[in-house]
């Protein structure tokens, strides 16, 4: 199975921290070529200091927000980079947990920016040479938000199913060309997801208390185990929570 997977070249972004940082070591592991793609330089500057060890990493710095940074970085790939049989659309987050009479709009606009047209975007500059080749894999991070509505939810849920139907489109459109097209869904995973979400104020310190949450590398194996199937087998769809979770408002704290 590694023999297949080394020198594959893999496309992650929001491989700053969190989910898209653990995919990124586990892929080195297995000798995957890695561009890693983020706002923070300095990060993905260290994390290629330390994976390069293990395989040749290149780095894009650019918002996905951004649609002439997101093409204009990804059509300038260099050579060794340029065919990429494997793309993780992973950067997002959820701005603000309020209700939606009083959701602030520039959260809206960054959730919907990032998580949905971000993702687009990515995947309208590198589904190309996927289609020439008739070859290729995307994975797209939704979220169990994506399946399920909760209180206060609201906006960042609708993204997330929105990320789930845009995963579920281009399966169907892109099927007559043999691309692998899934999604994983994760409930909670503690990483600097609520830090976002609550703009570093004390209540995301009690986001993962009481509880073992998934962490970053458990869904980083799973994402390794999609992409390492055989050629015929495509993991479309998983829905991933720790065991203390059952559903968005379930989850069994001690306290
Ligand atoms: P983190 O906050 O730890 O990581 C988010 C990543 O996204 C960072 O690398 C960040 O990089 C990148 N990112 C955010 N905004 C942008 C942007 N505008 N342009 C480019 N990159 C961006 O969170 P997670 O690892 O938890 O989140 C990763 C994905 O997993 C998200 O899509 C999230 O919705 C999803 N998810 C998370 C869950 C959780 O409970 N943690 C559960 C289910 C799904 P940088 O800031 O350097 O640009
Ligand atoms: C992250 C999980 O439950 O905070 O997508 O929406 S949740």
């Amino acid at each position: 199975m590694e023999d297949n997977m080394k020198d594959k070249v893999a496309l992650i972004t929001g491989a700053t921290s969190g989910i898209g940082r653990a995919t990124a070591h586990e892929f080195a592991k297995h000798g995957i070529k890695l561009i890693l793609c983020g706002r923070r330089q300095e990060r993905l500057d260290t994390i290629k200091d330390a994976l390069q060890k293990q395989t040749e990493v290149h780095t894009l710095n650019f918002d996905v927000r951004n649609k002439e940074d997101v093409f204009y970085a990804i059509n300038n790939l260099p050579e060794s980079f340029k065919q990429i049989d494997i793309l993780i659309n992973n950067a997002g987050n959820a701005h603000g947990l309020d209700p939606i009479q009083d959701g602030d709009l520039d959260d809206w606009d960054a959730m919907l920016d990032i998580n949905v047209k971000g993702l687009l975007y990515v995947s309208k500059a590198v589904i190309p040479q996927m289609t020439k080749r008739e070859s290729g894999h995307i994975i797209n991070i939704g979220s169990s938000a994506g399946k399920e509505v909760y209180p206060k939810g609201n906006v960042y849920c609708a993204s997330k199913h929105a990320v789930v139907a845009v995963t579920d489109g281009m399966r169907i459109d892109l099927n007559p060309f043999g691309i692998k097209v899934a999604s994983i869904n994760p409930g909670a995973v503690e990483t600097e997801f609520s830090q976002v979400r609550f703009k570093g104020e004390a209540i995301a310190d009690n986001a993962y208390k009481g509880y073992k949450a998934l962490q970053a590398e458990d869904v980083a194996d799973v994402i390794y185990f999609a992409v390492s199937r055989p050629a015929h087998v495509n993991i479309a769809d998983v829905l991933m929570f720790c065991t203390a979770q059952a559903s968005a408002t379930i989850v069994k704290k001690e306290l």
